[in-house]
């Protein structure tokens, strides 16, 4: 090839360094027009993030290569707390965070997870993907962030320890319990009688392994990814609350994408979430032979016992008071009395 000017000879000089860093790193040449970071807590192989591995491969093609969607696992940049500022500031794009966590930022956002509230799937999924759902991202959208329409699932949570099983509310009392950094996590657990103490999961296992704390309470498909029968002796199906994840969008980084993008990238991410929830709900269901085999010892509970003590302690009535009779009622349309 002929240089004839500088401005050819630089030219080609970038071509062929783009060429020779897409040989290298089998990328195409081109770098996509936007870079969109999405972060979340839990370890790469839970269904989260197979899910939305997939949603990002889907999200390149449709767009031809225009969006380069990045799928941060496992708390790589940084913890709850951090992450949670992270998208408010448009550090990070999205993120998927529990509706009661997010109770720091939206109190009413922790309306989904009241103890003992929705019985079954059949509820959850009529409230979140119904009017409920609706109203907490109507609150949501009053600030920095939105949440897409489709949350993510979690599951119905456990309680383990390393030093007892629980079997009724008073085998709680006392017990060091790590709960998520939330309000009406620490007192629902209060309410119980444990002594609950509010740690990122990115401190989870280390707290439990050097015994800050001796318990802690997730779904059988989280505790699994993220080895925490290594460190826990006993798991008791309370079953005490569903819980799921939000997908936490930034305003501002969202606005630039164009109109079309911004329907791929939901359209992948919604659809991401839908089979996602088929996967946790399976696993939740089916883990526990496997934990049993990693020596989690398993019994089961009396939850009428533990739903007699929130509504005796005053929880069931003092969450009802600061959520507001409209939003209770709204709950309650799903859930039937609470109490
Ligand atoms: O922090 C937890 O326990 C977890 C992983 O379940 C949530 O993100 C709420």
């Amino acid at each position: 090839m002929s240089v004839t000017t500088r401005r050819d000879f630089l030219k080609c000089a970038s071509l062929a360094a783009a060429a020779s860093f897409a040989g290298l790193h089998g990328r195409s040449a081109h770098a996509a027009e936007f870079t969109l970071k999405y972060a979340n807590n839990l370890p790469a192989t839970h269904p989260m993030n197979i899910r939305a591995k997939e949603a990002a491969a889907r999200i390149a093609s449709e767009s031809k290569g225009r969006v380069d969607f990045q799928v941060y696992s496992n708390n790589q940049l940084g913890s709850d707390t951090d992450m949670l500022s992270q998208v408010r500031s448009g550090a990070i794009d999205y993120f998927t965070l529990s509706p009661l966590i997010l109770g720091t930022l939206v109190p009413a956002a922790q309306i989904t997870g009241v103890g003992f509230a929705f019985k079954d799937y059949d509820q959850v999924w009529a409230a979140l993907d119904g009017a409920l759902g609706a109203r907490v991202r109507q609150e949501i959208a009053k600030t920095s962030v939105f949440a897409f329409d489709k949350i993510w699932d979690n599951g119905y949570r456990q309680t383990t320890t390393s030093t007892k099983p629980i079997h009724l509310p008073g085998d709680l009392k006392g017990i060091k319990l790590r709960v998520p950094m939330s309000p009406i996590w620490t007192s629902m657990f209060q309410a119980l009688g444990a002594s609950p103490a509010s740690i990122n999961f990115s401190e989870v296992y280390s707290s439990l392994q050097t015994r800050v704390v001796e318990g802690q309470e997730n779904p059988l498909a989280t505790i699994t990814a993220a080895k925490l029968y290594e460190v826990q002796k006993y798991c008791s199906m309370t079953n005490h609350m569903w819980d799921g994840f939000w997908f936490l969008a930034n305003k501002q980084s969202f606005a630039r994408l164009p109109k079309d993008l911004q329907t791929i990238v939901q359209n992948a991410v919604n659809d991401a979430a839908m089979q996602e929830r088929t996967d946790v709900a399976k696993l939740n269901a089916s883990l526990m032979p496997e934990l049993k085999a990693k020596g989690l010892q398993f019994n089961d509970v009396d939850i009428n016992a533990f739903r007699s003590q929130l509504t005796s302690t005053g929880f069931y009535a003092d969450w009802h008071k600061k959520f507001g009779d409209d939003a209770w009622t709204a709950l309650e349309k799903y859930t039937g009395k609470l109490a």
